[in-house]
């Protein structure tokens, strides 16, 4: 399929609101720790390796694509280089996951952090340029970046946080300096997300995985306005943009004034709800439970059939998870839901 023809798949057609004859599928965290294949990899190299070398991000975005049969691939890195890029001392440790040595904590360490650094993020256009070689057409590629706030919270917690209380206290005590925080994140993010257009991705995803920690208020002033400053300056073209978060259910309304063309919903909504509530042209994503793929095989194809139907009529549909696969969920079962979402037919 020619860059032309990618228009006409059925996850570029779902994401612009057109009918498709059944809901595309992809799952976030697809490409990961549940399949054993990745594990071949990930034993070799250290994860930011693995990101920061094209054939291997290449590999891990095509495992997906080979194995499960998907209708859109997600580029292979982490919402966290764009804070390394800026400064951050980061490393993965298995078991513990994310972390920055140099916490950002003050006004010094907010003034550090550098904000021309598409250079230091070229190894990822070189990646997509690598992986849509590979896809050749097939498929659209996703390309993705961290919401600013969800970004913060990582550089100022210093790494993984359950309640995001150092985050949450700057934001309280100091709003002005976590403005200025975000407002780098947001513009590093911008020029981000658009070297992934020019080097040739298909979508955006926009992952503000930590919202749900947020008041209304709270989300209004230290996320929203983010994002919505991020979208605005992306050179679009005719690359959709998603916007996720923990939290949508809530967030929907606020996350419509971005003008994204998707808006990916969490499990805690019923889906057509949030679509009926949503501006004309914003397309839907979501919203399976991704604990159904833990249940049994019956379990999960009335769960996918419930949620087909309850969509039935609506155009702007793309399937996923409300959440990213976790690593324990059994190979089986995934693949399982792909063949009964890739079998149906309206
Ligand atoms: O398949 C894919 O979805 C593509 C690759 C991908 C994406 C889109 C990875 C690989 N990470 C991400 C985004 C990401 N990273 C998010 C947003 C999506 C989400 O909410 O799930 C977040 C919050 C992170 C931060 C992060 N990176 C975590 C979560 C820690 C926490 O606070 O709970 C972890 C464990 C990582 C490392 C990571 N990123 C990706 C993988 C496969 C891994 C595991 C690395 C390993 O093998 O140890």
């Amino acid at each position: 399929m020619s860059h032309q023809n990618l228009q006409d798949s059925l996850f570029l057609r779902a994401a612009f609101s057109k009918s498709t004859e059944r809901p595309p599928v992809w799952m976030m965290r697809q490409a990961g720790r549940f399949m054993p294949e990745y594990w071949e990899i990930k034993n070799k190299y250290s994860f930011l390796e693995m990101c920061k070398t094209p054939e291997i991000a290449a590999d891990v975005t095509m495992l997906p694509v080979d194995l499960l049969d998907i209708d859109a691939a997600i580029l292979f890195s982490d919402i966290l280089v764009t804070a390394e890029a800026m400064g951050g001392d980061l490393s993965f440790t298995q078991g513990i996951g994310p972390r920055f040595a140099n916490p950002v904590r003050n006004q010094s360490d907010i003034d550090n952090l550098l904000t021309d650094v598409d250079d230091k993020l070229q190894y990822v256009a070189d990646a997509i340029k690598v992986i849509q070689q590979r896809l050749n057409g097939k498929i659209p590629l996703i390309g993705f970046a961290g919401a600013p706030f969800t970004v913060m919270s990582y550089l100022v917690e210093g790494g993984s946080s359950k309640d995001f209380k150092l985050t949450k206290l700057m934001l309280h005590n100091q709003p002005e300096m976590a403005h200025q925080l975000l407002s780098k994140i947001a513009k590093v993010t911008t020029d981000y997300l658009n070297l992934q257009i020019e080097a040739g991705v298909n979508a955006i995803q926009i992952f503000d995985s930590w919202a749900m920690a947020l008041s209304w208020d709270d989300y209004t002033e230290f996320s929203h306005r983010y994002i919505q400053e991020i979208i605005s300056n992306l050179n679009r073209k005719d690359v959709p943009v998603i916007s996720f978060c923990k939290g949508s259910s809530v967030f929907a309304p606020l996350m419509a004034q971005t003008k994204p063309d998707v808006i990916s919903v969490d499990w805690n909504a019923d889906l057509l709800n949030i679509k009926k509530s949503l501006p004309q042209g914003i397309a839907v994503q979501g919203n399976l439970d991704p604990h159904i793929l833990y249940a049994d095989k019956s379990v999960i194809k009335n769960r996918i059939h419930k949620l087909f139907e309850r969509m039935r009529g609506e155009d702007g549909f793309i399937f996923n998870l409300g959440h990213g696969i976790m690593p324990d969920i059994p190979f089986d079962n995934v693949k399982y839901a792909v063949n009964v979402i890739k079998e149906f037919r309206y």
